[in-house]
This record gives C-alpha cells, sequence and structure tokens, in this order.
C-alpha cells in the first residue's frame, strides 16, 4: 500500500456499500459494452489519490486533468502520483483489449476504486469522461458540494464508431472571445468530440493574425454580424487555444473560406479585387456575393501566405479550404481556384478538408468532402467516394445546430427546416448518403453557424442537447441506436448542464426528471 492511502488491508472486508445515484447505463454516448454489478459501487473520498501509468507524462496530463475536474465539487485534495495500486482512480497504459484502439478505454469500478485502461494517452481521457457521467450530477459545481461521491460497480468496453467527431464554431459572423472558445472545448470534449472546426474567415470578418497580410485581421476583423466590433486572434492567442483543446483531447481544424466568403479579406486589401476596388466591410448576413479573384497572380500568393502562416499554427492534419455558396465565381474559375489551391495545402505539409461542392473540381483523393446538403443524394460526393475521398457528414438538416427547434425558437435559423433533437438522433452516418458506405465516411460534424449567436450562453441554447446527438452518432456502435434509450440518458444530462451553468433548450421530446 502506498503511504497516505487509506488501509484496507488485502482480504479484509469490502468498504460499506453506497447507493449510486447514477446508473451504468446513462452514458452519453454510449459505450460499446456495459455490464452492471448490482449491489457494488465505489465512493471517493477525502483522501482518495489518482494514480497514472509510471513513466507516461501523457498518462501523468490526464490524471492532473482528471482531479481538476473532481476537485472543485468534491473539495477533496486529489493528490497525482505515479502508481498502480487499484484504490481511488487509477490511470493505466497496460492491460486494456486491443480492440479499444487510440481512442478507446476499459473502466471497472470495484469497492476499492474505478480503474481506467487504455493504449494511449486519448483513451485515458475518454474514460475519464465516462468517469465524470458515473458520479452525481453536482460533480460539474464549481464549488464544494456535500457527498457522498458515488459511481455504481461494474465494467464498460468502449471505443469509437468513427475516427472524427467534430464540433464547428463560426467565429467569422460573430466573434467569440479565446475564453469562450475554451469554454465550448470544455464542454464538447465531456462527449468525447476529437476535432473543433474554426470557421476563421468569411464576409463579415477576419478573425485570425496573419503576419504578412497584418490589415486582414486589424481591419477586416474590425466588425461583425450587426455591426459590433468583432475582434481577432493574435497568433499567439490562437496557439493558446490550439494547445488548450489539444489538453482536452481535440485537434483544431482552421477554416479560411474561399473563393467565395471573403468579403473581409476583399475590403482590407484592395488589390485582392479585380477591378483593384476594395469594397465596404459588410454587417449583414447575405450569402454569395463576394470572390477572390481568380486571374490576378496576387491571389496565389496571398492565398499561399496565409495556408503557410496557418500550417505553421496548426499541428493537426487538415487546413479546410471552404469552397462552398461561391455563387460569384464561374464553374470553370472555381475549378481553376481549386487547381491553384488544392496543392498549396499540400506544400504546407497539409490535408484538404472542404465544403463538399469542392469534390465538382476532382480533387486528390487524399482531400475531405464535409458534405451540409438536405438530400440524402448528392451525384457529386457519391462518385468523390468512388474515387477514394472521404466524406464528412454534416448533413444541414440533421447536424446544423444553428437551425430552430421549433417554430418557438428565438435564435436560428430555417432554411434547412426545424431540427428537434430527434431528428438531429435518427439518422445513420453508415447509410446516410447514397453512393457513399460506411467505409466512405470519415465522421461526422455538428456545425454552429452565428448569425443569429452572440455569446456562449446562445452557443449553449443551440448546442444542447443536440451536440450530444451527433457526438453519439459519431462514438457509438449503430447497434445501440434507439431513440427512446437516447433520450432517457440525454434526460440525466440536464441536471449536470445545470450544476456547470449550461444553457441548455429543454426540449419537450425528452423525458427530463
Ligand atoms: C450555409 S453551410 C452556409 C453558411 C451559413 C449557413 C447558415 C455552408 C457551408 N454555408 O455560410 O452560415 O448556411 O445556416
Amino acid at each position: 500500500l502506498l503511504a497516505g492511502t487509506t488501509a484496507v488491508a488485502v482480504g479484509a472486508a469490502s468498504p460499506a456499500q453506497a447507493t449510486p445515484e447514477t446508473s451504468l447505463r446513462q452514458i452519453v454516448p454510449a459505450p460499446v459494452k456495459v455490464t452492471p454489478r448490482p449491489g457494488v459501487s465505489y465512493s471517493l473520498t477525502a483522501n482518495a489519490r489518482i494514480q497514472t501509468q509510471p513513466g507516461s507524462p501523457d498518462a501523468r496530463k490526464v490524471g492532473e486533468y482528471a482531479a481538476e475536474l473532481l476537485r472543485p465539487a468534491t473539495g477533496y485534495r486529489l493528490p497525482v502520483s505515479s502508481g498502480v495500486t487499484p484504490r481511488g482512480v487509477t490511470l493505466l497504459l497496460v492491460g486494456a483489449d486491443p480492440k479499444v484502439g487510440k481512442e478507446g478505454y476499459q473502466l471497472d469500478v470495484t469497492p476499492w476504486g474505478v480503474v481506467i485502461r487504455a493504449r494511449a494517452a486519448a483513451g485515458l481521457f475518454a474514460g475519464v469522461q465516462t468517469l465524470r457521467q458515473l458520479l452525481p450530477a453536482k460533480i460539474e459545481a464549481k464549488t464544494k458540494q456535500s457527498g457522498p461521491w458515488t459511481v455504481p460497480g461494474g465494467s464498460v468496453l468502449d471505443y469509437p464508431r468513427f475516427g472524427h467527431r467534430g464540433a464547428m464554431l463560426d467565429v467569422a459572423r460573430h466573434f467569440f472571445s479565446v475564453d469562450e472558445v475554451k469554454r465550448y472545448v470544455d464542454q464538447i470534449a465531456a462527449y468525447k468530440v476529437n476535432y473543433l472546426h474554426l470557421h476563421l474567415a468569411d464576409d463579415q470578418g477576419w478573425r485570425i493574425e496573419i503576419k504578412s497580410w497584418p490589415r486582414l485581421a486589424t481591419y477586416g476583423g474590425s466588425i461583425e454580424v450587426g455591426g459590433g466590433k468583432g475582434g481577432y486572434y493574435t497568433q499567439e492567442q490562437y496557439k493558446s487555444l490550439v494547445t488548450y483543446a489539444g489538453s482536452r483531447g481535440i485537434t483544431v481544424i482552421p477554416e479560411i473560406d474561399m473563393p467565395g466568403h471573403t468579403n473581409a479579406a476583399l475590403a482590407s486589401y484592395a488589390e485582392l479585387n479585380c477591378d483593384g476596388v476594395a469594397p465596404p466591410l459588410y454587417d449583414g448576413t447575405e450569402v454569395g456575393f463576394s470572390s477572390l479573384c481568380i486571374d490576378k497572380p496576387i491571389t496565389y500568393r496571398f492565398v499561399d501566405d496565409v495556408l503557410r502562416e496557418l500550417a505553421a499554427l496548426t499541428p493537426g492534419p487538415f487546413l479546410h479550404i471552404g469552397g462552398d455558396e461561391a455563387h460569384s465565381t464561374t464553374e470553370p474559375d472555381f475549378k481553376t481556384f481549386m487547381d491553384k489551391v488544392l496543392p498549396l495545402v499540400k506544400k504546407h505539409g497539409k490535408l484538404a478538408l472542404g465544403w463538399h461542392e469542392f469534390v465538382k473540381t476532382n480533387p486528390a483523393t487524399s482531400a475531405v468532402a464535409q458534405y451540409w446538403g438536405t438530400d440524402t443524394e448528392d451525384a457529386d460526393v457519391a462518385a468523390a467516394a468512388a474515387r477514394g475521398n472521404k466524406v464528412l457528414l454534416s448533413p444541414a438538416s440533421k447536424a446544423y445546430l444553428d437551425m430552430k427547434y421549433d417554430e418557438n425558437t428565438e435564435l436560428g435559423l430555417d432554411w434547412a427546416g426545424y431540427t428537434d433533437v430527434q431528428d438531429a438522433y435518427d439518422w445513420n452516418p453508415g447509410a446516410y448518403l447514397k453512393g457513399v458506405p460506411e467505409s466512405a465516411v470519415r465522421g461526422v460534424e455538428a456545425p454552429l453557424w452565428t448569425e443569429t449567436l452572440d455569446e456562449s450562453s446562445d452557443v449553449e441554447q443551440m448546442a444542447f442537447p443536440r451536440l450530444p446527438a451527433i457526438a453519439e452518432l459519431g462514438w457509438s456502435p449503430q447497434s445501440t441506436h434507439d431513440w427512446t434509450d437516447f433520450s432517457k440518458r440525454l434526460a440525466a444530462q440536464g441536471p449536470r448542464w445545470q450544476a456547470a451553468g449550461v444553457n441548455y433548450y429543454a426540449s419537450p421530446q425528452v423525458p427530463w426528471g
């Protein structure tokens, strides 16, 4: 026994079994396999420690993260040390079933503690998210609460269906500060989302400092929809965001939308316009009126510079080049543009992601198409999938978190229809688009466009409870897909959001307690 732990001698009677407030079956997203042990539970106590895999700094970091999650509400010290004793909370990188892969984990709750086993830190992180949901809801409170902190006994075996489970935040239409984005990162990480796509530039604003073209941010970032003051991230701030997301198991995908959705850039540099005249800044919500100048060489020097600086800020594999709604660019020009820009992404060592329209230009098969249509059929996307391109699914009528829930929703838009939680949940990404089989699907992403959203509470109202629905479609096996069961598990999240101060929409479709 380690000095300082509760001395429970081997062979001694088990600690008293408290009745847990939660069930092993209420986890969102649903795990692959759950095996409850009725009558068994573990209670986290004041002298508990968090032990992590000896010799692994990555496991240690997850342990520190777990401690930060659990300290405020419990008020316990929860020291983190390396060790393997199955007491308290133990995070191990040995002994996991190979099936769990890089992101999966096994979690075992005995009377003496919780052991999480994984093959990589990402799996330990996912296991910690599960543990969090097994503790009473008030664990999410930021101030000290009274226990007991009881976890139901049993085991979980879990790993994701798709390797890409994403959320997008549009920081261009309305600017969101680094702290606001970090807040969203924390919220989505709880549902095992592993990519955050940031829509960094659009007609209404340019939000990332580009040192070789400084007016993009200082002028192009100076407003937002409705005429507010906008803002931008310095490269230092952006790096801190990327690092923070990384500490939550999340890879950031930066998007610069091109060749349309570029008024902020065109307004910042007159020479980027075909007629050499800079348009005014724009604070409305129309789309499709702007285009980079396809025939000017400076356009490609500009894109090259932007992608180079962005690639240098991006540890992840993808740069998103937009490509949607280029209604002011002719089809041949659109192809000319993509044929020149996609190799620049490669030149800077990254893979291209784009809104699905760009697959018309026959990009290299390493490029990923993000489907945002409202139909279950798209010939160009099916043809791209047949050629070998992977597809990231964000069907607007299912996955767009900016769609109104119903006719009474004040925030949001409705062009893709109303989307209540059940609509968001009731589809199968592996069999959604005709000609795009599960093997061609990279995963799912829930985009949140912000024409009507201005602060974190707006973001939360639209994302919760639908973001967890999309996250579950990306993580959980299709065999667990069941609306009634999901709606009950979702109901158990309500008190957690309340305790955490997350502003969710209490949809009448969910049986909140
Ligand atoms: C369409 S979806 C857009 C965005 C809007 C969004 C609003 C897509 C790739 N483009 O420019 O913000 O609808 O829902």
